[in-house]
């Protein structure tokens, strides 16, 4: 693809965000789609996310579609056999980024609703929306690895990136990891956290695309 190709890719699909979609996002942890062993959106404590391949014991199987399509993630892949002694009380920030169109579900602009189904080690603590908590935990669980959901919960969002950080606290020490699925109700679409798109104005846009239109033509 030339760049000139390229150009009128990026701003055709940018344009086709702006329309009403009115689709959901759902999105599972362990998603990689380039077979690298890390998680193709998600980052814990800044660094990316692994998918974990030696699981701690007590962890169920997965994925289990009646508990959760996600698999576990964490910073590391390999969380068996490591001591309760080490990163007791460490807070792992698992952080998913994604786009928002701007869809208006429950009639107010920018608020929709997220369904999350988690199995976590240690306790999940808080999930967070642009660093807003949404009320969501599993703290006191009887197992650390309990099947958790929370459904229809409110959020406010931003027009263009928004960022939910789950909030994991190793309160045993050891293994940490998560595994979720979330879904976002609304006009909703990933991004890769690596790639934070800057806010373009409208205006720009469509002198983009006119630009890239009119270089079209000329090749043709
Ligand atoms: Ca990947
Ligand atoms: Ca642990």
């Amino acid at each position: 693809m030339t760049f000139n190709t390229f150009k009128f890719a990026a701003v055709a699909a940018a344009l086709a965000l702006s329309a009403p979609a009115f689709a959901s996002l759902t999105y599972a942890t362990g998603q990689d789609l380039d077979h690298d062993g890390l998680d193709d959106q998600f980052t814990v404590n800044s660094a990316q996310a692994y998918l974990v391949t030696a699981a701690a014991p007590g962890w169920p199987v997965l994925p289990q579609p009646s508990v959760t399509s996600g698999r576990y993630i964490s910073w590391d892949p390999i969380q068996s056999g490591r001591p309760s002694t080490v990163f007791r009380n460490n807070v792992y920030n698992y952080s998913f980024q994604f786009n928002w169109a701007g869809s208006m579900l429950q009639g107010n602009a920018d608020t929709t609703t997220f369904d999350f189904r988690w199995i976590s080690d240690d306790y999940l603590t808080d999930v967070t929306l642009n660093g807003t908590s949404l009320g969501v935990n599993n703290i006191g669980a009887s197992k650390v690895w309990r099947i958790s959901n929370s459904a229809s919960v409110v959020g406010e969002l931003l027009q263009g990136l928004n960022t939910i950080n789950f909030l994991v606290n190793n309160t045993g020490g050891g293994a940490n990891g998560l595994a979720a699925d979330f879904t976002i109700h609304g006009n909703a679409v990933a991004v890769p956290s690596s790639d934070v798109p800057e806010p373009a104005p409208l205006a720009l846009m469509g002198l983009g695309l006119a630009i890239a239109l009119a270089v079209s033509r000329k090749r043709a």
